[in-house]
């Protein structure tokens, strides 16, 4: 079998680093995006295509973005898609890159259920076609020590969750990632429990940071990064960020989430990168960014402080880990 690379991008067309600060100098002088900004060359599928047409069209409306923190450059594309975390696929980093050309994305529809007044199964389309694309340059740690920069396009989760209304009992947000056993090599096996499930609290679900991520880079979502919409919060450890989503479901109870069940002493609710708390294998405190060398030192709350640390305000958070 040959080995599949997504999307099958020649190095030449992927936006290098210079390239991609020109653009965002270029978006700051408030000119619009031009065409040139997305990268051609992509395979896409039509209803890919056309989604990619409407958020050039929304970018141009120019949205909040955030700027790279000094010290802090982007990872490249290469990286950020080679060394993945998505056990659908198997547990080794390459494994994503391998196989995720089974995952279907299309069509994809997201069901919003629970403690919300207008609950739905929307398609993929419909959703995005209400929601203000914005690019956001966030870190994504993961538990094992390694952390990503990567300018994600997505919208927050909150003007989604909004749009269902939910109730005055929505107190927590589960996640819920798609089951296809037949596609997904990862689910034959009992990795974890099937499908992927993870869950926010209500306040952290409807931060402002917190997004849902459909692109990165200026293009479409890569399959291995959680294709065709996705979590990105970027004040946890990355796998709170879950992949694929086809189900959201406002609950009132804590609910369980796939790595709780799989091992509760080493995986918390709440997830915080508190770098003083050690994961029972190994330190917190420093990370290493994937495509430097050495390591550095792990901010509190993944470097989101600032605005996050108010959420957990009076929590122990030893014990809530
Ligand atoms: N459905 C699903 N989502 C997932 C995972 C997974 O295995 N399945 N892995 C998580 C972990 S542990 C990490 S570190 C991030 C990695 O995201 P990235 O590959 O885009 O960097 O995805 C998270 N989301
Ligand atoms: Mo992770």
């Amino acid at each position: 079998m040959p080995r599949y690379r997504y999307p099958a991008i020649p190095e030449s067309e992927v936006t290098p680093r210079e390239l991609f600060r020109q653009r965002r100098r270029f978006l700051k002088s408030g000119a619009a995006l031009g065409a040139a900004a997305l990268a051609p060359g992509l395979l896409l599928s039509p209803a890919a295509h056309a989604w990619r047409d409407g958020l050039e069209a929304r970018l141009e409306e120019s949205l909040p973005r955030r700027e790279l923190a000094d010290g802090e450059t982007l990872t490249e594309f290469r990286d950020a898609t080679t060394y993945n975390n998505f056990y659908e696929f198997g547990t080794r980093k390459s494994d994503p890159e391998v196989y995720a050309h089974r995952l279907v994305t299309d069509p994809w529809s997201v069901t919003i259920e629970g403690e919300v007044d207008k609950p739905g199964t929307f398609a993929l389309e419909d959703i995005l076609g209400h929601q203000t694309l914005e690019e956001r340059i966030y870190r994504l740690r993961c538990v094992e020590g390694w952390s990503m920069v990567i300018p994600w396009i997505g919208f927050p989760l909150a003007e989604l969750l909004k749009r269902h209304e939910p109730t005055s009992r929505a107190k927590y947000v589960v996640f819920e990632s798609i089951y296809d056993p037949d596609n997904l090599r990862g689910q034959r096996r009992s990795i974890i429990e099937w499908p992927y499930l993870e869950a926010l609290r209500i306040d952290e679900a409807m931060h402002p940071l917190t997004l849902m991520a459909v692109g990165m880079y200026g293009e479409v979502m890569p399959n291995q990064n959680g294709a065709p919409i996705r979590l990105v919060v970027p004040w946890k450890y990355g796998f709170k960020s879950i992949k694929s989503v086809v189900k959201i479901r406002l609950v009132e109870e804590q609910p369980t989430t796939s790595w709780i069940d799989q091992n509760p002493d080493e995986y918390g609710f709440y997830a915080n990168v508190n770098p003083e708390v050690d994961h029972p294998r190994w330190s917190q405190a420093r990370e290493r960014r994937i495509g430097e060398s050495g390591r550095r030192e792990t901010l509190m709350f993944n470097g989101y402080a600032d605005e996050v640390a108010e959420l957990y305000a009076g929590m122990d958070l030893d014990r809530h880990f």
